[in-house]
């Protein structure tokens, strides 16, 4: 899976996140303050929710010119023709996304441990999800974190780009990029922060800061 991916903020979704402000909005926010790449991940809705909340968020999207990525749902994913999605350990099959997908449809995964670099699926992924980088209020289900020397260990394994997800902030941004991270993965610190848009901002600049040391 050769496509590229030069993207460094990436804005996973989460209606709880909002805080009962408009979901739309807070996506939108996000994107103005600099989000380059977005995920639509969503457990409990139906089907035809899924799809209608897809569409809508593609729209807006589409207008800002970023990528939408389907988290684990190949029927969304083409029904809106989203750019990619993402798959974590537990849900389908790498292969079963590729016999439908194709292999150059771009597949991100999640991986949470060491012996997850050794499937080999993970030739396949498109880039590899860092999770969690740290435990996280948002995710209760997680075992172990990878932590900062995890995750520079990972980096030091595999050519794959790594998106880190988990308590990823403002203030500990530069950390998680100076060890290895090429991509920060956001909930909270984004959807939940009083502005979105300053918050992305404040994440472009300390990830601009992170990779001056590298
Ligand atoms: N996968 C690993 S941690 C996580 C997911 C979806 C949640 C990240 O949320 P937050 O609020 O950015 O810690
Ligand atoms: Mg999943």
């Amino acid at each position: 899976m050769e496509v590229d991916f030069p993207y460094k903020l990436y804005l996973v979704t989460d209606e709880k996140a909002c805080l009962g402000r408009d979901f739309f909005w807070v996506v939108e926010e996000a994107l103005k303050g600099g989000v380059d790449i977005v995920q639509l991940r969503e457990k409990k809705l139906s089907l035809d929710q899924f799809i209608k909340k897809a569409e809508k968020l593609k729209e807006i999207c589409d207008r800002y010119k970023v990528p939408l990525i389907i988290n684990d749902n190949i029927e969304v994913a083409k029904h809106v023709g989203s750019y990619g999605i993402h798959i974590g350990q537990s849900d389908m099959p790498m292969d079963e996304a590729r016999e439908v997908l194709g292999d150059s449809y771009p597949v991100g995964l999640s991986v949470e441990t060491f012996g997850d670099l050794k499937k080999p699926n993970i030739a396949k992924a498109w880039y590899l999800g860092v999770s969690p980088v740290f435990s996280t209020p948002t995710k209760e289900d997680t075992i172990s974190e990878w932590g900062l020397k995890g995750l520079a260990q990972l980096k030091s394994m595999t050519e794959k780009k790594l998106v880190a997800i988990g308590n990823v902030k403002t203030q500990n941004a530069t950390e998680i990029i100076k060890f290895g991270a090429d991509c920060l993965a956001v909930i909270s610190g984004i959807c939940s922060a009083p502005s979105p848009a300053k918050s992305a901002e404040k994440f472009r600049l300390e990830i601009e800061n992170g990779l001056r040391f590298r």
